[in-house]
């Protein structure tokens, strides 16, 4: 890619990156191309004019925003407004598939997700021919070429916006250009729970600033310099190297983003029965007190959102939606450098944003930012799943995360940091564990990890399950409008 580039025009970058689709519900639409090509290429042109654009998403916010405020203002509820967004995305099979040969320079992403689930250690199995196949479900262990987001505030205005996508593209007709491997559908959660994953964690706080488009970030909110999520732009590097050499990416990759998917099934009941089995036991606290806190300590923030750097024994529910103050910490309070008493080292939000833990070793934690969307799946938990402490019906989170380079960013926070039982490193003598919420190991061997009860930090704690079981994904890339115009469309 030619090392000047024109500032950054928001209008050429599809909505979801920067600015994330709105959604109460959002279908993931994941399509293999048909054989004749040049007519999908030439169905694309007419897709192309109803993609959701960034400033599309904030006048999408801005509308949002006003409808909440008028209701306020005559006391009622916020109304749903309606709309509805489009965008769409290519696995490197998919780009073969289209003929462009070009090497988008991430590794990962060639590699396709489902050879690359070794590496992430999906649970799984060695083949008779010697392969590493993961547990995943029949969908993902074929070749998917893209996915299609269609989102929007109903069922109903999602159904609408995607039977319009049918039909640019014929699917299911004799003239189908696409045909549909899976529509996974996701929906926020009701009432309270909205905006809650399915353990009930506030999810979605701490997402970093992009430079000179999230201007004003709230405390504690990192800045990241726009070529750690767009391809092509500052600071958009070579995965490890130091110094940063620029990734050489074709000119057409200028403001794309790779999109890591993943499917992730939730054994609730099961992580519930597990708090309340291992509730932690200190003088004042009621049983229910110590398994909320023991879910606290593993996730590094109370369900309310407010995290536990902050609020070490008691949650502050105001302060877990304030987005001045669900960010203002790093893991260093002076009273307490770099220990575990307020979090655990592997706690997951520790893990995978582990703050001055490396910033203070002068190791930047910038090109490791990802961008988190994605949305829940399944169900809320049935009164007789609670009650028996089994899974029967299937729920979880679409994981969906945008980053200019997969190998820098989504794997690189799977393999060496969650499953990596030594990170946060320099913690000798303590061994911090695995991530207990994302943590893995393909043979599904119980992992520990230290630090959970605050009264006896060098104690281990044994988890026997894994609550979150990857049943498929894969990698994508999200093009620039301009490039979808003139690389991929006819
Ligand atoms: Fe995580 N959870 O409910 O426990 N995540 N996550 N995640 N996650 C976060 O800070 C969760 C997953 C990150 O900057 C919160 O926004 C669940 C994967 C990162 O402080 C909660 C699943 C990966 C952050 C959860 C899951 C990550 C983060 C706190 C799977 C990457 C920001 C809310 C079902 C490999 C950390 C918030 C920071 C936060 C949960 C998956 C990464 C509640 C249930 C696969 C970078």
């Amino acid at each position: 890619m030619s090392t000047t580039v024109p500032p950054l025009d928001i209008a050429n970058v599809q909505g979801d990156i920067l600015a994330g689709l709105p959604k109460k519900v959002q279908h993931y639409l994941l399509f293999q191309i048909d054989d004749d090509v040049q007519a999908f290429r030439q169905r694309l042109k007419l897709l192309i004019p109803l993609i959701t654009t960034t400033p599309q998403v904030q006048d999408d916010r801005a509308k949002i925003a006003a409808a909440k405020k008028a209701a306020t203002e005559q006391g009622k509820p916020a109304p749903l407004v309606k709309l509805s967004g489009i965008n769409i995305s290519f696995s490197h099979s998919g780009l073969v598939k289209l003929g462009i040969t070009d090497d988008l320079g991430d590794a990962a992403f060639a590699k396709g997700q489902f050879a690359d689930s070794a590496t992430l250690a999906d649970p799984g199995s060695t083949d008779a021919n010697g392969n590493f196949v993961p547990n995943w479900i029949p969908a993902f262990k074929n070749p998917i070429h893209g996915v299609v987001l269609v989102s929007g505030d109903s069922e109903l205005t999602v159904t609408a916006t995607q039977a319009i996508v049918n039909g640019i593209f014929n699917i299911g007709a004799h003239n189908a250009t696409m045909h549909e491997v899976l529509t996974i559908k996701g929906q926020v959660r009701p009432k309270d729970e909205k905006g809650h994953e399915h353990f009930g964690f506030l999810d979605g706080i701490s997402q970093p600033a992009v430079k000179d488009f999230d201007t004003k970030p709230n405390p504690g909110q990192e800045t990241v310099r726009q070529g750690v999520i767009l391809c092509g732009r500052e600071n958009d590097i070579v995965a490890g190297s130091n110094p940063p050499v620029p990734v050489v990416r074709p000119a057409w990759a200028l403001d794309g983003s790779f999109l890591a998917l993943r499917y992730l099934f939730q054994l609730v009941p099961e992580f519930n029965t597990f708090l309340k089995d291992n509730a932690i036991k200190a003088s004042g606290l009621t049983p229910e007190q110590g398994s909320e806190l023991l879910g606290a300590r593993l996730v590094g923030r109370w369900k309310s959102g407010a995290p536990i750097d902050l609020f070490p024994l008691q949650d502050n529910p105001t302060a877990g939606v304030d987005a001045q103050q669900n960010n203002k910490f790093r893991y260093d309070f002076p009273d307490d450098p770099h220990t575990q008493d307020r979090c655990p080292f592997a706690a997951h939000t520790r893990k995978t944003n582990p703050r001055a833990d490396l910033e203070d070793l002068g190791i930047s934690t910038e090109n490791r930012r990802i961008i988190r969307r994605g949305v829940q799946f399944g169900p809320e938990v049935t009164p007789d799943e609670a009650k028996s402490g089994k899974t029967k019906l299937g729920r979880g989170l679409i994981f969906a995360a945008y980053q200019s380079n997969i190998v820098n960013g989504f794997q690189f926070i799977q393999q060496s940091w969650a499953n990596n039982t030594g990170f946060p490193i320099q913690k000798n003598p303590i061994v911090p564990g695995f991530d207990p919420i994302i943590g893995q190991q393909s043979n599904l061997a119980p992992r520990t990890l230290s630090g959970t009860d605050p009264n006896n930090q060098g104690a281990n704690l044994s988890l026997p399950t894994e609550w979150v079981v990857p049943k498929g994904g894969e990698y994508f890339f999200a093009p620039s409008i301009p490039a979808l115009k003139s690389k991929f469309a006819l």
